[in-house]
């Protein structure tokens, strides 16, 4: 890619105004300097990105589709200056235009095409592919409408539609002549065919194009430009010679909308299945379209016999949600490619590799039978015949099996299990953090791992380096940059050198001054977007995550009302001053999400008013939380709270971007908190509450009584009953649903016990932080060993141990 300089870069902006709008730079909005130099960025893509693309072609790469039905990617104008090199110089050119930078950046509209861990990992990992010179590719749904937007009104919270598309994007490519056809409904028709084999039709179909919208994935500076492909749905119009008897259909304008409507808006709730048919068809949709398209490209590029497909394609497939995948490869290979069934067997379960994130049961795909059959007749019956042959080879191949078949088959109560689907068609079944997949391979699906063992594996998750620390926190980067050397931003897990110098007084001052930087702007930040003023100097305390039952925000805020009612009674009393701070979106349908956000908001409401906590206390929720709200936030983040009941957090990512951001961490041992345990030990982080096992113990053999806990600890009924009494809330009935929900279903999560560890913990911390020196020590041991945590880690892991990748060196 070309150097630009600042001036360069100055001048080219006023040309392209001048060229494509007619506008001079004097007379340009924010908007109108940021498509300016959305097109210039661009530009310098392309050439990259074709060359890329056509090396992979010509050296008959291997190559890794992941398919996602989320891409969490959030805004790319800054992280696509940083990979292209350009970003210091676009920065110096805003600025001599007489442009804030961050506001021309700000002018791009987040890409909320994900609910939250699951689709920022699939947007992390694109991101190391590219900088690691991995063929890879994504694909997913470009949908209209992303995550909603979240408003917060009255302590409520709001749902609006996130038009995200109301500006163009300046970063897709329409490739209509790359579109494919994907057929709903209809009926199967079998014939017999000369050599005695048979043959399926599938017609009478629901058409529906797929259009593929491509946005360049591009490397940290390597001119490595992969591609992200999102398919969007559009009316099929059938060629001039079938024209006539379909006419009037195909031009129906409510018919059209329902197609359009495959890819309308990504579903919000990540907590619950729905089973709303909907959501079939845009998983189909999308395993459709991918596997019709890798298939393409495989004869293509590499004329080889489909049957050495996964010898240079692997797919893998995020949760189960892209599982229909692996039928309908057996699909195209069978009905359109003449494989037999055991030939394309091979092919496929060569091919398919499946990752869980959740071992939650509520989250645990099923589709009803009827409505599989009834919009997807082929891949059903293909289904039907996976499941057969594999209960066949357990009742005769697995004795000892028998009796769980029941447990095992695909298909069972009326229902397809898209987890075992996928755990049958794949030749790879990973969790995402060593406890999740010990949980995977013990509990949760102990029954296919006695049956495969050697299929499963771990993957601890990362997250890219380079957009969580160098380009959200560059006051921090650079100091990091100045101590060791730039050589940590190829190489994260050289972040290590940084312990030697953990005792180095000056030094460490330079961290505190440039972690002081950023709590300054977010107290700024917080002051613009709510009015209220927090001290810069109080412990910003941070919770930022999806709403859940089991993440314990609920834990949190007990703590903030403890503390509160701690400084009522004796407002002299000495403490730290915190800034507590949230920032969590729950599924529209999820009621006592909302109402525990709403608990957040009303505490807020009385907390940072009152006189008598003064600047003591301070309750921030951050409405809308999303991914360009986070790179505000972490980086000024003191606390980490990672305090889900243990055993239920697949493995967490929040929890590595403080760290990696100098955060400390308060935390239960659950998900890659163990991970970070491991590696800082007890003296860097602040372990507390029950353990997994004690966890699933109690589930298995009861003994827990909350009552028995709001009977003896003081501190608990007192809030419980201010709950219940209506004291945070206006009528009497506000919170009673959360006090019973706790008190009548005994606490499932565990909130009351874990509650008097948890306030031991916070005790920790608070005379942790006040000797600064300690905290600073820590804060810097935690930046050092964060380097494992990078995603290009994670990849390398994948890449090795699953995908059998290799690294596309060849330059010229
Ligand atoms: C489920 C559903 C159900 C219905 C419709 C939409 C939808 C979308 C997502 C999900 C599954 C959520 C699973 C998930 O996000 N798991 C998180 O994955 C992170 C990345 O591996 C991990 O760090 C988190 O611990 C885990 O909760």
């Amino acid at each position: 890619m070309q150097p630009y300089t600042a001036d360069g870069l100055k001048d080219e902006i006023a040309r392209r105004l001048q060229v494509d709008k007619g506008q001079k730079l004097e007379e340009a909005s924010p908007k109108d300097v940021y498509y300016a130099l959305a097109s210039i960025v661009h530009g310098e893509i392309m050439p990259s990105w074709n060359k890329t693309q056509q090396k992979y072609k010509d050296k008959k790469a291997k190559q890794v589709y992941y398919l996602s039905m989320e891409f969490l990617i959030g805004s790319l104008i800054k992280s696509n200056l940083l990979n292209c090199g350009m970003l210091n110089q676009t920065i110096e050119a805003l600025r001599k235009m007489g442009f804030h930078p961050e506001e021309i950046f700000a002018q791009e509209q987040d890409a909320a095409l994900g609910n939250g861990g699951l689709g920022r990992l699939a947007a992390c990992f694109l991101d190391s592919l590219s900088s690691l010179d991995y063929p890879g590719h994504g694909h997913g749904i470009r949908y209209r409408y992303g995550l909603f937007e979240q408003r917060i009104i009255h302590g409520n919270q709001v749902e609006l539609p996130d038009y995200w598309l109301k500006d163009a994007y300046p970063w897709e490519n329409r490739k209509e002549e790359e579109a494919i056809l994907i057929h709903f409904r209809g009926e199967v028709h079998m014939f017999k065919k000369n050599d005695g084999s048979l043959e399926f039709k599938h017609e009478n179909t629901d058409k529906v194009m797929a259009v593929p919208y491509d946005i360049p994935v591009v490397g940290y500076q390597n001119s490595t430009v992969n591609t992200l492909r999102l398919w969007s749905a559009e009316p099929y119009f059938p060629p001039e010679e079938n024209e006539g008897q379909e006419d009037d259909f195909y031009h129906d304008l409510e018919h059209q909308h329902s197609i359009e409507q495959i890819t309308g808006f990504l579903y919000p709730d990540d907590s619950n299945i729905e089973g709303k048919e909907l959501r079939l068809k845009q998983q189909y949709f999308l395993v459709s379209s991918s596997i019709q398209n890798i298939i393409r490209q495989f004869k293509e590029n590499y004329q080889l016999p489909l049957s050495r497909l996964p010898e240079k394609v692997v797919i893998q497939i995020n949760d189960t949600h892209p599982s229909l995948g692996i039928p309908e490869m057996m699909r195209v290979l069978m009905d359109e490619e003449n494989l037999s069934w055991d030939a394309a067997w091979k092919v496929t379960t060569g091919a398919f590799a499946y990752t869980n994130h959740t071992t939650l049961s509520e989250a645990l795909e099923t589709w009803p039978v009827e409505m599989t059959e009834g919009l997807l007749p082929r891949i059903y019956m293909i289904i039907h015949e996976i499941n057969e042959r594999f209960c066949r080879d357990l009742w005769f191949n697995h004795k000892e099996k028998r009796e769980e078949i029941p447990q095992l088959a695909v298909i069972a109560d009326g229902r397809v299990h898209m987890a075992r689907l996928a755990i049958v068609g794949s030749f790879s079944v990973n969790g995402v953090a060593r406890i999740h997949t010990e949980i995977l391979k013990n509990q949760e699906m102990s029954g296919f791992y006695s049956l495969y063992p050697k299929k499963f594996n771990n993957k601890t998750n990362g997250i890219t380096h380079r957009r969580w620390l160098l380009q959200a926190n560059p006051g921090l980067a650079g100091l990091i940059t100045d101590v060791i050397g730039p050589n940590w931003i190829r190489r994260p897990k050289q972040l290590i050198s940084l312990m030697k110098y953990t005792k180095d007084r000056p030094l460490l001052e330079k961290f505190a001054s440039a972690k002081q930087q950023n709590k300054q702007a977010l107290a700024n930040f917080i002051h613009q977007r709510t009015g209220i003023a927090v001290d810069p100097h109080s412990i910003f305390d941070v919770q930022i995550k999806r709403l859940h039952e089991y993440k314990r925000q609920l834990l949190n805020i007990f703590h903030v009302i403890y503390l509160y009612n701690e400084l009522k009674d004796n407002p002299q009393l000495d403490v730290v001053p915190r800034t507590f701070i949230f920032g969590a979106k729950a599924a529209p349908s999820y009621y006592l999400a909302k109402e525990i956000i709403k608990l957040i908001n009303t505490v807020a409401s009385i907390v940072n008013y009152d006189k008598d906590v003064k600047d003591k206390l301070k309750v921030i929720f951050l409405e809308n939380y999303n991914v360009s709200l986070a790179e505000k936030i972490i980086p000024a983040a003191d606390i980490s709270e990672q305090i889900s009941t243990a055993s239920k957090e697949a493995s967490g990512t929040g929890n590595m971007k403080m760290m990696m951001n100098g955060a400390l961490t308060i935390g239960t041992m659950d998900g890659a908190n163990i991970e970070i345990h491991d590696l800082v030990g007890d003296d860097n982080m602040f372990i507390f509450g029950l353990s997994a096992e004690q966890v699933m113990d109690y589930y298995r053999h009861g003994g827990y009584s909350a009552t028995d806990i709001y009977n003896t600890d003081d501190r608990v009924k007192r809030i419980l009953d201010q709950l219940k009494l209506g004291e945070f809330g206006s009528q009497e009935i506000e919170f009673k649903d959360i006090y019973y929900n706790i008190l009548s279903h005994n606490d499932p999560y565990f909130v009351l016990k874990d509650f008097e560890p948890y306030m031991e913990a916070h005790e920790i911390v608070e005379r942790t932080y006040r000797d600064t020196y300690s905290w600073l020590q820590k804060s810097v041991t935690n930046i050092a060993y964060s380097g494992k945590f990078s995603s290009d880690h994670t990849i390398q892991q994948y890449a090795t141990g699953i995908w059998n990748l290799k690294q596309f060196k060849e330059k010229e």
